[in-house]
């Protein structure tokens, strides 16, 4: 290893020693740096490798708010602002119990890089709270947003800091949030944040765009192949938005998705799920998905089962990181997959990378595939800024050219740093320079 490499996550390491998937995200990405130092020796010069592992700023905050049981609760919040170098922070609220420092931190810091992978003017920044929003009433869910947003808004803004959705936050949350941020600032501030809904301010296809992009960067990945996704057997992990929306368009181009799953286990279903009811359970009815079968008798559900060995010929993991290890990868391989497209921000465990490297099988990593999104979110925020509302296939069509062109860089970077198919590697490199290249003209800030 690199020196200087070595140095940077010796530094990292001790300093960040209690937050295991944060120095995973870190390692992935600069471990794919080392070709890239020789050519650009301002990287070390200008330690750029440590500034850049660093987050800006990271408030951690205290958010009190009553259940209807009547009790008191203290939950702890976070909004990690990674990278101010490319544009505003961006990037979404994650409200989940297990959310803590290092997963903020991993997730900011993922985000700074696909971010950049957009080539669209947003840094990098995450939050959320240790919030279950499951089984909550619709009043919980409201004061709980109301509580947090008493403290978030002071850091936020259409030019400072702009929040979206992750796990546990979607349009109605984010119309909270709104609502709060507008009663405390007295502005009708829409660019605030992202993924509104589309009658006040949100943008046609925002929902969509994360499991739509996954699906366009796997036909890019595909047709380097001369393959297609029609007819192809397809299995994905989750159930939230992503996993619905890239059911959804691979359905719609003819593959076959034969199981999802959620933390409860998995649904298997041969003749196809159907994405509709999926939906159905997830936004009306904020149901598990083992009451699919209510609706399909001939659909099962395998209680606590993960997802992995069902055979496919692409596997596409949208629930959360570290969910598919070094097992199911060889579990994966032995059943013959062909492809891995992330949909989750790291999925993948780094052996079960390592196992999909060597075995020679197409991967899509995520700060590649599942950029989508945030994408769409800066489309969201150019809209605001011009009054505009965009036609769904408008924002769709821009979609599509944005994925291929993130793949087009994966492409071109992992040819001339790696591997030509290595696109975690080339994803790396060119979400790197960009930043990189930014960080010096603004000088040493
Ligand atoms: O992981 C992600 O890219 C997101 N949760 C979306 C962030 C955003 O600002 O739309």
């Amino acid at each position: 290893m690199h020196p200087y490499i070595a140095q940077t996550l010796e530094t990292v390491e001790k300093r960040n020693h209690s937050e295991p998937v944060f120095l995973q995200a870190v390692r992935e990405v600069i471990t794919t740096l080392e070709p890239i130092l020789a050519e650009h020796p301002e990287i070390e010069d200008l330690n750029l490798l440590e500034r850049m592992c660093e987050p800006e700023r990271q408030v951690i905050f205290r958010v009190v708010w009553r259940g209807d049981d009547g009790k008191v609760r203290s939950t702890r919040g976070f909004r990690i602002e990674f990278s101010s170098v490319l544009g505003p922070y961006k990037g979404g609220l994650r409200f989940q119990p297990v959310v803590n420092m290092g997963v903020m931190k991993f997730l900011g810091f993922e985000q700074v890089f696909k971010n950049s992978l957009t080539g669209l003017n947003i840094g990098g920044g995450k939050g959320g709270a240790e919030f279950e929003p499951y089984g909550k009433s619709d009043d919980e869910v409201m004061r709980f947003c109301q509580a947090f947003m008493s403290e978030l808004y002071r850091h936020i803004g259409e030019q400072r800091d702009v929040p979206a959705g992750d796990m546990g936050v979607g349009a109605r949350e984010i119309g909270y949030l709104f609502g709060q941020y507008k009663r405390l600032t007295n502005r009708y501030e829409m660019g605030v944040l992202t993924g509104k809904s589309v009658g006040w301010g949100g943008s046609l296809a925002r929902m969509e765009a994360t499991g739509y992009g996954v699906v366009y960067f796997t036909q890019e990945m595909l047709k380097t192949r001369g393959e297609s996704v029609e007819g192809k057997r397809v299995i994905v992990s989750g159930a939230g938005n992503v996993a619905t929306y890239a059911m959804k368009k691979l359905t719609e181009l003819g593959a076959k998705v034969v199981a999802c799953s959620d933390i409860t286990g998995t649904l298997y279903h041969e003749d196809g799920i159907d994405v509709s009811v999926i939906k159905h359970l997830a936004e009306v009815e904020r149901k598990h998905i083992r009451a699919y079968c209510d609706h399909h008798r001939d659909a099962t559900f395998r209680l606590g089962a993960k997802v992995w060995n069902v055979p496919c010929d692409l596997a596409f993991p949208c629930a959360t990181q570290n969910e598919l290890d070094g097992k199911d990868a060889k579990e994966l391989i032995d059943n013959g997959v062909q492809l891995i497209c992330e949909g989750a921000n790291m999925p993948c465990t780094p052996d079960a990378m390592e196992a999909f490297r060597a075995a020679g099988i197409l991967f899509g990593p995520a700060k590649a595939a599942n950029a989508g999104g945030v994408a769409v979110s800066a489309l969201e925020m150019q809209q605001n800024a011009g009054l505009e509302q965009w036609t769904f296939k408008q924002v769709d069509h821009e979609l599509q050219k944005i994925m291929q062109r993130i793949f087009s860089q994966c492409t071109h970077y992992a040819e001339k740093y790696a591997t030509p198919t290595d696109y975690a590697a080339g994803a790396n490199i060119a979400g790197f320079l960009r930043v990189a290249q930014a960080m010096i003209s603004h000088g040493l800030i």
